[in-house]
């Protein structure tokens, strides 16, 4: 195969009737969640595993929630070379066998993903393989980057201000750096976190990155316990603002999605469709951190495997 192969799509760009009117302002969704891999993750990761794992090499480990798992399973298929994913306990099962079903070899080990990251460091050690991360590193942010080219090709004006989900980072740091290379540096970013995932949150409050002790949010591919560094250092721009939602409000925000968009996404991708529905956007505006005269609001729609009407069944069981 050559290597300019590259694994994701150009993903659709769609104006949201239903959610322009509940802004008042128009709404564009950037769907990541019709990527191969079910998530954004394939374009930074696709752009790594192509960069550092050659058709010789043993083959990649990923310690992941889920999406980064999938996205590199999926790349090393392709590639034919051999996956092995470190996911935590609390990756559903329903992950568990979609990662299978790509052809990885799959671990679960430890609590959250910082356990998961450990070990999986400690096996491309051990076994000579390429470690894949799912968020901190510059190839990573390069492959994420390539979105907002998209973006500058297909929107018509630069958009008012744009939302996404924040996990470890790697996707904000992406989205900061395409930002910059088409001349939208400025625009403002609001990143998105979940109650109990909320790394980036807490390190803007205490001016400095700290390690949270535990991720009790159900959206669990958010739940790095600390943001990369690189977005921390992002967060201290002025355009950039951090904002929190329950998951309960994630959760009626996948619903709603589901409901009139009719596409179904994991809890880490409601947290940023809540800001439009739980009314963050609006007081934003009220509290004069957004214009009140907003320009068209970007969603960037992240997608995310880990979720199915049974999951979403559960997640109605216990989200507060
Ligand atoms: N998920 C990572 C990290 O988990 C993973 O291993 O899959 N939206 C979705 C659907 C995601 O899967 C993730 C990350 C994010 C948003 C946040 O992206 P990040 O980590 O680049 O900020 C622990």
């Amino acid at each position: 195969m050559s290597n300019t192969q590259r694994f994701h799509i150009n993903s659709p760009l769609i104006e949201s009737t239903a959610m322009s009117k509940r802004l008042g302002t128009t709404v564009y969704l950037k769907m990541e969640s019709s990527q191969p891999s079910g998530s954004f993750k394939i374009r930074g990761i696709g752009h790594l595993v192509q960069k550092l794992a050659g058709p010789n090499s043993k083959g990649v480990v990923c310690s992941s929630g889920g999406n980064a798992g999938l996205a590199t399973a999926y790349a090393a298929r392709k590639l034919n070379i051999p996956a092995t994913i470190i996911v935590p306990s609390s990756s559903p099962q329903l992950v568990v066998e979609k990662l299978r079903d790509q052809g990885a070899i799959v671990k679960v080990m430890g609590k959250v993903w910082d356990d998961a990251n450990a070990e999986a460091l400690r096996l491309a050690e051990s076994e000579n393989l390429v470690f894949v991360p799912p968020f901190d590193h510059p190839l990573v942010w390069e492959g994420h980057a390539g979105m907002v080219h998209e973006l500058k090709a297909s929107l018509p004006h630069r958009p008012g201000a744009v939302v996404l989900s924040v996990g470890g980072g790697g996707l904000f740091c992406g989205l900061m750096e395409g930002l910059e290379q088409v001349g939208w540096g400025s625009v403002p970013v609001i990143c998105m976190e979940t109650v109990g995932a909320h790394c980036l949150n807490a390190a803007v409050k205490a001016g400095r990155r700290v390690t949270l002790p535990d991720i009790t949010s159900e959206a669990k591919c958010l739940g790095a316990k600390t943001v990369c560094s690189k977005a921390f250092e992002f967060s201290k721009r002025p355009n950039v603002i951090s904002e929190l939602v329950t998951d309960r409000q994630a959760l009626e925000a996948v619903e709603l999605f589901l409901d009139e968009e009719r596409v179904l996404v994991e809890l880490a991708c409601g947290a940023s469709l809540a800001a439009v529905y739980s009314g963050v956007i609006q007081r934003l505006q009220d509290e004069g951190r957004l214009p009140e005269r907003l320009g068209p609001l970007l969603l960037i729609v992240c997608g995310g495997s880990s979720i199915s009407l049974a999951q979403l069944q559960h997640l109605r069981a216990v989200c507060k």
